[in-house]
C-alpha cells in the first residue's frame, strides 16, 4: 500500500545533515530543513527564504536563513530533555510528502516515569508566510513540565552572519523578532504565537539569543497536552511593515485554528497532486521515489511570486549561494510545463527580468549581448566567484572558470523560453523583452565566434561544457550545438516579431538575421568519428580522444584525499577522459532526431563508463537517452538514481573544502522527464500530443495528467499501449 510517508527510527548523530535535506518541507516562500526543534545552529536547522540574498563582509553572497521560529524543547522536573544530550527510549521522525507535514515522536525515561513529545509542522501552502506547529506532550506520571518554545536568532549560516540589529521582544502575548540584512538592510520579521488546549502558566523571556515562551503545566497520566504554535515571516522586500504583517499573520492563523489551517493546506496540496501525481503499477519503489521527487519540486516552486526562479539546491540552505543555474531550464522546467504552467511562466519570466544583469556580464568580458549568470541571484547578478573550490591540501582557494567559461548558460535560457512557448502555446513571454532576451543571447554567441583564416567555419574556444572537469576547452560539442540553436531561433524569432509587431525598435532585423544565419550555418560541430577506434563517437571537445583513457575507478584510486576536487588545472580527472557528468549525451538527448539510433547508442556506451556521475544532473540525461535508444531497462537504474537523489542521499557533499550538500531538484526534474517523456514517451508531433511508451520490464502501468497548450490530458500507459484522453 502506497502511504506517502517516509520514516526514520532511532537517532543517529551522523545523519543530522542528510535528514535535514530528506525531511525538508516548504511552500516556495521558504524551505524548512527536517531538523529537530531543539537543534541550534551547529545542527544545521534553517528556515531558508526564497530570493532574499545578503553578503556579509568578504564572504559569498547567499540566501538568508530567518530566525528559527520552530525552536522548542522540554524541561521535566527541572531537567532539560532534548536530543542528542538526553538519550531517548525511542525516537522517530516521518514526513508525509503528500502534504508536506513533518512529524517527530520522542519518548524519554525520567526518574519518575516516561514522557513523550510529539511535534508536527507544516509550511502553509495556502498562507505562504505561515508555519503551523502542533506540540503534544504526554506522560505516564504527574510530570512537572516546562515547554520552552520560541524564536532562536542564532541561525546557521555558511558565510554569515547576515542578520544585524536583531531586536527581540514581545507584543502582548506574542513573540517578535526583527532584524536587518547586512548588505541591503532588508527587514526580516518573525512572529510567534501559541495557543494551549489546557490550563497552564506562561512566561516570556529573552535569553541567549532567543526570545521564548515558557509554558508550565503538570501532566495527568494518560492525558495529552496540546500546544498550537504559529510562526509568521515577512520581509521588507514584500511589504512596508514586516513586523506588523508577521504579527497579523500569526493572529489570523491562531484565530482560524490549527485544524482549519491544516485542512486548507491539504486542499492546496490535493490540487497540486491532482495534476501531477504519477501512479506506477508494479514498482512501488519507483512510484515512491518519483512522487517524493515531485514533492520536492512542489515545495520549492515560487508560486507566490512573479519574478523568482528555483535555486540549484532548492530551499534547503545556502549551498551554491542559493543561486539559479541551468538546472532550472534544462532539468526542472518540463515538470512545471506539464503540471503547473503558471509556475513555468514565473521561472522563465525571471530570466527575462534579469536580462540587464546578463548584458552587463557580457560587457564585462568585452562581449556583445547577454551572458547569463552561471549562478544567478536577483537582478541577474552572478554570484559565482573566481575561486569556487578550496584546495584540500593547501586550504587555498582554487581558480575555477565556471563563471567565465560556462557560456552554454545563455542557450539554456533561450531553450527554456521556446520550450515554454511551444508547450503552452502562450507566446506572451516572447513580447518585446522576450525577443530581446533571445536576440541578445544570439548576439552573445555571435561575438564568441572565431574564424580561422584556413577554415571555412566558425569555432568557439576556451569554454567549459557540462562536464566541468575539463576547463577551457575548444569546440565543446554541446556548447556549439546550443549556440547554433540560439542563433537559429533568434533569426526565426526576428522574422516572427516583425510580423507580430513585437520587434524591438533598436534592432536592424535584416542585418541580424543575416549574421545569425551565417553564424549558425558555419558553426563547427564535431561529427561522429568515421573510423575505429572511435567509430560513431563524437569527440566531446578538441583533443579529448588524446587524453589518458583510464577507468573511473583508477582515477578514484589516485585521490590523496576523499574531498579532493577532481577538476581544475591539476585535478585527477582533468587530463584524462573521465568526465564529471553527461556532456555529449546531453547534446544527443536534446537533438536525438538529428542522429541515427546507432550513433546515439555508440555514444552512450562510450561515455557512460567514462562518466563519474559526480553531479546529480548526470544520471537523468543517461536515463533519457537510453529511452530514446529504445532501452528502457538500461535507463531504469539511472532513472532510479535521479529519483532517489534525496530519498537515499549519498551525493557529493564537498567540492574540495566547500560544502555543497542540500537537496537536488534538478535530479528530481530529470526523474520526472524520464518517467513521462522517456518511459511513457509523451512528446509533441506536428502540434499534437503523442504517447509512445517504452516501459522498463518492472513497470506494468503508469497513469498521470499533463497540460499541453492549455488543455489537461489524462495519460494511461500499459505495456506498449498508451492512451491520451482530454479532460
Ligand atoms: O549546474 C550544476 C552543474 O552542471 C554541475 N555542478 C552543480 C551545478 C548545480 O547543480
Amino acid at each position: 500500500m502506497f502511504d506517502w510517508t517516509i520514516r526514520e527510527e532511532g537517532y543517529a548523530e551522523e545523519n543530522v545533515s542528510l535528514l535535514g535535506n530528506r525531511y525538508l518541507i516548504g511552500n516556495g516562500y521558504m524551505g524548512i530543513r527536517g531538523t529537530l526543534e531543539e537543534y541550534e545552529a551547529d545542527k544545521l536547522p534553517a528556515i531558508n527564504l526564497a530570493g532574499i540574498y545578503d553578503r556579509a563582509g568578504d564572504g559569498w553572497r547567499e540566501p538568508v536563513n530567518a530566525p528559527n521560529g520552530c525552536f522548542s524543547y522540554l524541561r521535566v522536573d527541572g531537567e532539560i530533555y532534548r536530543l542528542p544530550d538526553k538519550t531517548p527510549l525511542s525516537h522517530g521522525i516521518e514526513l508525509d510528502y503528500r502534504y508536506g507535514i513533518f512529524k517527530r515522536r520522542t519518548t524519554w525515561r525520567t526518574a519518575r516515569g516516561n514522557i513523550t513529545l510529539v511535534t508536527q509542522r507544516f509550511a502553509s501552502m495556502h498562507k505562504v508566510n505561515a508555519i503551523g506547529m502542533r506540540i503534544s506532550v504526554s506522560a505516564d506520571f504527574h510530570a512537572d513540565v516546562e515547554l520552552v518554545t520560541g524564536i532562536d536568532c542564532k541561525v546557521w549560516d555558511l558565510n554569515g552572519p547576515h542578520l544585524e540589529h536583531v531586536r527581540m521582544g514581545e507584543k502582548e502575548e506574542n513573540l517578535l523578532v526583527q532584524a536587518d540584512t547586512h548588505e541591503q538592510g532588508i527587514e526580516i520579521a518573525v512572529a510567534e504565537t501559541v495557543f494551549m488546549h489546557y490550563p497552564m502558566e506562561m512566561k516570556q523571556t529573552v535569553k541567549d539569543g532567543k526570545t521564548i515562551h515558557r509554558i508550565f503545566f503538570i501532566t495527568k497520566p494518560g492525558e495529552t497536552y496540546i500546544t498550537d504554535k504559529w510562526i509568521g515571516i515577512y520581509t521588507g522586500k514584500e511589504c512596508e511593515s514586516p513586523a506588523e504583517q508577521a504579527l497579523a499573520c500569526v493572529m489570523e492563523m491562531r484565530e482560524g485554528g490549527y485544524e482549519r489551517a491544516m485542512r486548507v493546506h491539504k486542499k492546496c496540496w490535493d490540487e497540486l497532486w491532482k495534476h501531477s501525481e504519477v501512479t506506477v503499477k508494479g514498482d512501488g519503489a519507483a512510484m515512491e521515489a518519483l512522487n517524493y521527487s515531485l514533492y520536492h519540486l512542489h515545495s520549492i516552486a515560487p508560486r507566490h511570486s512573479e519574478n523568482l526562479s528555483i535555486p540549484a539546491r532548492g530551499l534547503s540552505g545556502q549551498t551554491y549561494k542559493g543561486a539559479v543555474f541551468w538546472d532550472t531550464e534544462m532539468f526542472m522546467l518540463d515538470f512545471f510545463l506539464m503540471t503547473d504552467p503558471g509556475t513555468a511562466k514565473t521561472l522563465m519570466k525571471y530570466r527575462i527580468d534579469t536580462l540587464a544583469g546578463a548584458k552587463e556580464k557580457a560587457a564585462q568580458y568585452g562581449l556583445d549581448g547577454a551572458f547569463y549568470a552561471w549562478e544567478s541571484q536577483e537582478g541577474g547578478y552572478d554570484a559565482c566567484t573566481d575561486y569556487n573550490v578550496t584546495d584540500v591540501f593547501t586550504g587555498r582557494p582554487m581558480r575555477t572558470y565556471f563563471k567565465d567559461k560556462q557560456v552554454h548558460i545563455s542557450a539554456a535560457v533561450v531553450y527554456g523560453l521556446f520550450r515554454y512557448a511551444e508547450w503552452t502555446g502562450d507566446e506572451s513571454l516572447l513580447d518585446e523583452n522576450g525577443v530581446r532576451t533571445v536576440v541578445e543571447c544570439a548576439r552573445f554567441y555571435y561575438s564568441l565566434l572565431l574564424h580561422r583564416l584556413t577554415k571555412d567555419c566558425f569555432e568557439i574556444h576556451d569554454v567549459i561544457g557540462p562536464d566541468e572537469y575539463h576547463e577551457r576547452v575548444n569546440n565543446n560539442g554541446y556548447t556549439n550545438r546550443m549556440a547554433k540553436y540560439t542563433l537559429e531561433k533568434a533569426a526565426e524569432e526576428l522574422e516572427k516579431a516583425e510580423a507580430k509587431g513585437t520587434l524591438p525598435g533598436e534592432y536592424d532585423k535584416d542585418e541580424l538575421i543575416l549574421k545569425f544565419r551565417e553564424g549558425a550555418e558555419k558553426l563547427y560541430l564535431p561529427k561522429p568519428e568515421k573510423d575505429n577506434p572511435h567509430k560513431g563517437v563524437i569527440e566531446q571537445f578538441d583533443g579529448y580522444f588524446a587524453m589518458e583513457d583510464v577507468s573511473v575507478e583508477e582515477v578514484r584510486n589516485r585521490l590523496l584525499h576523499e574531498k579532493e576536487y577532481w577538476g581544475g588545472a591539476n585535478g585527477v580527472a582533468s587530463h584524462t577522459q573521465i568526465i564529471k557528468q553527461a556532456d555529449v549525451v546531453t547534446w544527443l538527448n536534446l537533438f536525438s532526431e538529428e542522429y541515427t539510433k546507432e550513433v546515439l547508442k555508440v555514444n552512450w556506451e562510450f561515455y557512460e563508463p567514462r562518466t563519474e556521475h559526480g553531479s546529480s544532473l548526470s544520471a537523468g540525461m543517461y536515463a533519457m537517452l537510453a529511452c530514446k535508444i529504445g532501452e528502457p531497462d538500461k535507463a531504469y537504474p539511472f532513472f532510479l538514481k535521479s529519483a532517489m537523489a534525496d530519498l537515499k542521499g549519498g551525493g557529493k557533499e564537498w567540492a574540495g573544502l566547500v560544502y555543497i550538500g542540500g537537496t537536488h531538484p534538478a535530479a528530481a526534474g530529470a526523474a520526472y522527464m524520464t518517467a513521462v517523456e522517456g518511459f511513457a514517451g509523451i512528446a509533441v508531433k506536428e502540434g499534437r500530443l503523442v504517447c509512445n511508451p517504452s516501459l522498463p520490464s518492472n513497470i506494468q502501468e503508469m497513469r498521470f495528467h499533463v497540460f499541453y497548450r492549455g488543455q489537461e490530458y489524462e495519460v494511461t500507459v500499459c505495456g506498449e499501449k498508451g492512451q491520451i484522453t482530454a479532460l
